[in-house]
């Protein structure tokens, strides 16, 4: 996938105006292409942003850049399911997941409550795991993981090696998950959607692998949550550094 030139693909939309102008997030999304199939990675990114529960977008931007750094190939993170009754059991499950690699119960809630005030936000808020304090300056924005992708045999290959839906939504939140616990700094990271009608999420990290909550909300509610709790002391780059990897460092997943 490496030798042909590359580019990534990128979509945002919003609802009452562009998300600078204080538009409703509604759909976002990122992926890889070659210029033969880059039609069609755009078609996939307009659908999914012309027909999203979160409702009718009348703001869309689409684009499309050149590749120029290498490419670093990822094996997925191990998937685990964890099946909850109810919104309290899945939220009790996460907190001990995220206690389990180390970080303490009232920093996993500072990071809850810090991640509802920004409600609507369209990427993540990047935490320090020692002090629960937000480290990223992106405000209601926050940091959108990007240049990532999974080739989609492969990823098919996958879903039925795992049992697991063949569908999108597992395969670009495992790619986002793989991605963002392979940075050294990256501790854990929390998540679910911000669809109303999606109420799985999950905790992951190296460690613990993908581990899925089957309901981390109530059917209905719209806010979502991307954490990613960072140590700091494990690693000397700074906040920008961590941020460059993100949004820059190309990403295949291939298992
Ligand atoms: N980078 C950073 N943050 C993102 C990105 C990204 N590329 N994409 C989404 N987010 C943030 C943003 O704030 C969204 O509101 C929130 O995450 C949720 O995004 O069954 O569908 O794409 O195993 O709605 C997980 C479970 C589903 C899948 C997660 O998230 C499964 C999901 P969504
Ligand atoms: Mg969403």
């Amino acid at each position: 996938m490496q030798k042909e030139q590359h580019y990534s693909v990128r979509m945002r939309a919003s609802m009452n105006g562009p998300h600078e102008q204080g538009g409703k997030h509604i759909s976002g999304g990122e992926t890889l292409a070659t210029y033969s199939n880059l039609q069609q990675a755009i078609n996939t990114l307009l659908e999914k942003g012309l027909n999203h529960t979160r409702g009718k977008p009348d703001f869309m931007q689409i684009q499309f850049e050149a590749i120029d750094e290498p490419f670093k190939t990822l094996k997925p993170l191990q998937i685990t399911t964890n099946d909850v009754e109810s919104v309290a059991e899945g939220q009790a499950v996460a907190t001990k997941l995220l206690q389990s690699v180390g970080i303490k119960p009232q920093i996993i809630e500072k990071a809850r409550k810090q991640m509802s005030e920004y409600s609507g936000i369209r990427g993540a808020i990047v935490v320090d795991v020692q002090t629960g304090e937000r480290l990223d300056e992106r405000r209601d924005r926050g940091i959108r993981v990007s240049r990532m992708d999974w080739p989609i045999n492969n990823f098919t290959k996958w879903a039925t090696d795992n049992k697991m839906p063949n569908n999108p939504r597992v395969k670009e939140a495992l790619v986002l998950a793989t991605k963002v616990s392979a940075h050294p700094a990256t501790v854990a990271e929390l998540c679910w959607s911000d669809d109303p009608e999606y109420v799985t999420g999950y905790v992951a990290s190296k460690q613990l692998g993908y581990q899925r909550i089957s309901k981390l909300k109530e059917f209905g509610d719209e806010q979502g949550c991307r954490i990613f709790f960072i140590d700091r002391s494990e690693d000397s780059e700074d906040i920008e550094a961590y941020i460059h990897y993100l949004e820059k460092q190309p990403i295949v997943v291939q298992c």
